[in-house]
């Protein structure tokens, strides 16, 4: 392979918005009278929202109105936007500031392949927006991941096959998405959740200096 290019998840890859969307999550659960606990917000992790809200209705046994469900929707995502409307450059993940100066400085391009429609708007409370070659979220895709549809998108934001793309995801719904694509996935997280893609890394500090050296050299 000659040339690489990333996409990036965002949520549990760059910044860890998860814990905004339990908060915000938990809240439309309490008002509903069940449970919501943190085991149950890891099945929402690279889900898309719509579908989010379908699991949290079907962990409180709950059902109700189309119109019902467009309601929850926005008075979750008010109270979501409650919490990043708060954040800033501190809340970049460990080693992810680090990662794109070195693509910066190697010239290797990378864009976002994100579920979620809220990405610009947190790119841009981190300082990160215009580093991106282009950002594919929830607003871009019709089909949410484990479809390949955001991150094919993403290769021909950055003028790629897919297969010369190396996806960078934490959930296992987005590790498929990127096999899917046929395009090189790397874990970041749990080794033994994410055991199906082809590299594994705690978190982005733990990238080596020369792995896309090394994938160009390969083939
Ligand atoms: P929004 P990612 C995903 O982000 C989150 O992991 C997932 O929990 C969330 O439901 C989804 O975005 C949609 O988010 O409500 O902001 O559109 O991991 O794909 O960057
Ligand atoms: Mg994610």
């Amino acid at each position: 392979m000659s040339k690489v290019g990333v996409i990036f998840d965002l949520d549990g890859v760059i910044v860890d918005t998860a814990k905004y969307h339990f908060l915000a999550w938990k809240k439309l659960a309490d008002g509903l009278g069940f449970e919501f606990t943190e085991e149950h917000n890891e099945l929402l992790k690279g889900v898309s929202r719509v579908r989010s809200l379908e699991i949290l209705l079907d962990i409180g046994n709950v059902t109700v109105s189309e119109e019902k469900k467009q309601e929850f929707l926005v008075s979750k995502n008010e109270d979501y936007l409650g919490y990043i409307t708060k954040m800033e450059a501190d809340e970049i993940l460990p080693g992810a500031s680090e990662l794109l100066d070195a693509l910066d400085a190697a010239g290797i391009k990378y864009v976002l392949g994100s579920a979620s429609k809220n990405a610009p708007l947190i790119l841009k409370q981190i300082g990160l927006y215009d580093r991106f070659e282009g950002i594919v979220d929830g607003n871009s895709v019709s089909k949410a991941k484990p479809d390949p549809e955001v991150f094919l998108i993403g290769a021909e934001k950055l003028k790629l096959s897919p297969d010369q793309c190396v996806v960078f995801e934490d959930a296992i719904a987005g590790i498929e998405a990127a096999k899917n694509a046929n395009m090189i996935s790397v874990g970041i997280g749990d080794k033994n959740t994410l055991s199906e893609a082809d590299y594994n890394f705690n978190d982005l500090t733990e990238v080596p200096v020369n792995f896309f050296e090394a994938l160009m050299t390969l083939n």
